[in-house]
């Protein structure tokens, strides 16, 4: 049974590695890409989807899956001006179907997508990875997300959802978030999924919502896609086809209660795109990331495959942020996204799903 594996990569003047580098790793169908210059709201013009086609056809990748396209901060919050960016939103899906994709991977996170508070942890072998202090993430929102601004300024490297343009406005967004508890934020990711589904239908795209990173609240800030509760109710509140998951083990991982293959068993079949990650746990509630190898975190990431594997995923799948290894540092590489670990990442899970067809075939 083959697996669609894809590749995250940020643009051809935007990231270090190359086409060709991925080119070379085994078994990759397609690269997961975005316009990652546009704000939220923003319409993604045809001409410059055309102009990343053009790129990726010439490895012979498909552009499939985009990931993401930023939902506007007023959309979350509820304010008048979502009919508008909801609008915008609606011609992002069509232009985007036209050359082909199938997937939009987005997220419903207010003011901050994944959160960490250390990009380069050594992880005790020489390589680096993303790193959670729980003591660190506490009241003082300012202080972290400078940790991250001074971090893309020095090396002129903005992350999506946490654009300098949006962070610059932090203390009034976190007033515009007031009053947006839970509850609101369901009903306004619920008033944007049903206004969207229509197009999405029509334009036979599937929206993928990525789970929370970490999945608990940060600085008072309601998260809401979590844990299996959640994600039953996501996928309930607007039943159709084309509210699909982005299923990130290593963001629902965070929190070792989850059991994540039990979450694919019972969903696979609205699960659009998997993020295979995995993360290791300290007892004092710090989490680091680490490669992609059973045994080396606590996401039980062999279950997962087996759990794919048994449901007959059709989906897309990449490996997910992988550690900095052999020269990879501040200033190379995009934190989680070098080359190498990603490719021994997707070695690992080749190296699975070959095994797991074969054994299957035998019996
Ligand atoms: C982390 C990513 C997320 C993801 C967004 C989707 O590295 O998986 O940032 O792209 O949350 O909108």
């Amino acid at each position: 049974m083959s697996i669609n594996m894809t590749f995250r990569w940020y643009g051809e003047d935007n990231d270090n590695i190359k086409l060709s580098d991925i080119k070379q790793i085994p078994g990759v169908s397609g690269i997961v890409w975005a316009l990652h210059r546009k704000m939220p709201g923003e319409i993604w013009e045809e001409d410059e989807i055309a102009n990343v086609k053009r790129q990726l056809d010439a490895y012979g990748f498909h552009m499939d899956v985009v990931e993401s396209v930023n939902v506007h901060d007023d959309i979350k919050i509820g304010l008048p001006t979502r009919d508008l960016y909801i609008e915008n939103y609606k011609q992002c899906i069509r232009n985007l179907s036209k050359y082909g994709v199938k997937v939009i991977c987005y997220n419903f996170m207010p003011i901050f997508d994944w959160t960490r508070t250390n990009l380069f942890h050594p992880v005790g072998d020489g390589s680096t990875a993303l790193f959670y202090e729980k003591g660190l993430i506490r009241d003082d929102y300012n202080a972290m997300a400078k940790y991250i601004l001074d971090f893309t300024e020095k090396y002129n490297m903005s992350f999506p959802g946490w654009e300098p343009e949006r962070m610059a406005k932090l203390d009034a967004l976190f007033r515009a978030y007031e009053g947006v508890d839970h509850e609101k934020l369901w009903a306004n990711l619920k008033y944007f999924l049903e206004a969207i589904m229509p197009t999405c239908r029509e334009c036979d795209v599937k929206m993928a919502i990525h789970m929370d990173d970490p999945p608990w609240d940060i600085f008072g800030l309601p998260r809401l896609l979590v844990d299996e509760p959640s994600i039953d109710r996501v996928l309930r509140m607007v039943d159709d086809d084309y509210n699909c998951l982005t299923l990130c083990s290593g963001s629902l991982g965070a929190d070792l209660k989850n059991d994540v293959a039990a979450i694919i068993r019972k969903h696979c079949d609205r699960i659009a795109f998997a993020h295979i990650r995995n993360v290791k746990h300290f007892e004092n509630g710090d989490f680091s990331e680490a490669s992609h190898r059973d045994c080396d975190g606590d996401t039980g990431i062999l279950e997962i495959l087996r759990a794919y594997h048994d449901c007959g995923f059709k989906g897309y799948i990449r490996p997910d942020h992988g550690r900095h290894l052999w020269g990879e540092g501040p200033g190379t590489v995009r934190p989680g996204y070098g080359l190498y670990d990603r490719a021994l990442g997707i070695m690992y899970m080749h190296g699975v799903w070959d095994t797991l067809d074969r054994l299957s075939t035998k019996s």
